[in-house]
């Protein structure tokens, strides 16, 4: 049985290679809490997806990081048998915070599963080698630089384009993508809840373009409005603000709120609840795909991993490293070949770190012991 011994966080700092800009706001550079803890059979790290602001969910790195050290990480230490697999229980006094917690629990599978020898995916029962890659596309300013920065990807191989909408950029940007790439490759929209109930007869003109789902018209809070427009909608709508746990994903597909589900473990307090999810949407005949967070290698690795899963029907959002990084965290980035990421095989999440880099981009490191 391991015993913990000390956690480290440890904020880095990483510029995108260009602007990523959602409904909610635009980044540059990234603020990124990692997470290694140390167990007396070695060490694990996990990536917490929380952004500088609290924009895309209530948490946001600052947060995250004082949760983790003044209410997570002491209650953890007073676990009878800390493990990955008890973290979400041990944890759930303390309300909210699930990327905070995700990023423990990640810690210690991590540590766990390279004590044993083992990787995720097959921890996870999963089958496949390589996963099909989507890629996130942002807001631009013009219509010529989005087209541009689509036909990029095009070029790239990606096996789907997701388009960032919002009032204003929504049916012009996506007629013309979906001009420009021809109706083969899978297209879909995200408005990260920036559209209300009035909007849905607007949001049913997107059924013209023959896209695969939209992701999150509205309030996050706002069920039977997505009820109601997945009823008039052609369009198969997908929840992910929404979706923060099992319970919330059973009673959005219930109540016709949501015919997909994107699935991000941050979002749902961990690797562990994102499979439960999965599992409840496989056995229901509803398709999942596995969200992004802008996450470096740590954490594409562990959502690669996931998407290994049989319901993982949809391409996620696990671009390339290259995506959004110049020069990743880890030894082996992620890249695309042929429409596909592969399956990390390697020991643990299946990253290796590059330790020089990352005490490069290190902005803080505080340790706390057990
Ligand atoms: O990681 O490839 C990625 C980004 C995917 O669009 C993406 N994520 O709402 O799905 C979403 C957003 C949340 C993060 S936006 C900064
Ligand atoms: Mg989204």
């Amino acid at each position: 049985m391991s015993t913990l011994r000390e956690i480290e966080l440890r904020r880095i700092a990483l510029d995108l290679v260009t602007p990523f800009r959602t409904s909610f706001g635009s980044e540059e550079r990234r603020d990124i809490l990692l997470v290694r803890i140390g167990t007396s059979d070695g060490d694990g790290w996990g990536e917490c997806v929380a952004m500088a602001e609290p924009s895309y969910s209530p948490e946001f790195v600052d947060a995250a990081q004082l949760v983790i050290a003044e209410h997570l990480w002491p209650r953890l230490c007073q676990a009878d048998h800390p493990a990955a697999a008890s973290v979400a229980g041990e944890l759930a006094a303390v309300k909210g915070h699930p990327m905070a917690k995700a990023s423990l629990e990640m810690a210690l599978l991590d540590a766990e599963l390279r004590a044993a020898g083992q990787n995720l995916r097959d921890h996870f029962g999963a089958r496949r080698d390589r996963v099909p890659s989507g890629v996130s596309v942002g807001i631009f300013g013009t219509l010529d630089e989005l087209l541009a920065q689509v036909q990029g990807y095009v070029d790239d191989g990606y096996a789907r384009i997701k388009l960032k909408i919002e009032p204003g950029w929504d049916l012009e940007p996506v007629a013309a993508v979906r001009d420009m790439i021809g109706d083969e490759l899978g297209l879909q929209v995200d408005a990260n809840t920036a559209y209300r109930r009035s909007d849905i007869a607007h949001l049913c003109r997107l059924d013209d373009f023959g896209l695969l789902l939209i992701e999150q018209p509205l309030p996050e809070d706002d069920l039977l409005g997505h009820a109601q427009l997945a009823r008039e909608s052609a369009t198969p709508i997908c929840l992910d603000e929404s979706i923060v746990s099992w319970q919330t994903a059973l009673d959005a597909i219930d109540l016709g709120a949501t015919e997909i589900v994107n699935i991000k473990p941050g979002r749902v307090g961990g690797y562990l609840e994102a499979r439960r999810i999965h599992d409840l949407c496989l056995d229901r005949g509803v398709p999942v795909w596995c969200g992004g967070m802008v996450e470096t290698g740590i954490g594409r690795a562990a959502n690669a991993a996931l998407a290994a899963l049989p319901g993982f029907t949809l391409p996620g959002d696990i671009s390339a490293s290259s995506r959004f990084y110049r020069r990743d965290i880890v030894i082996d980035p992620i890249t695309v070949d042929d429409g596909h990421v592969s399956v990390p095989t390697g020991p643990g999440l299946g990253f290796e770190l590059d330790h020089d880099f990352l005490d490069e981009i290190t902005t803080s490191a505080i340790t706390l012991p057990a």
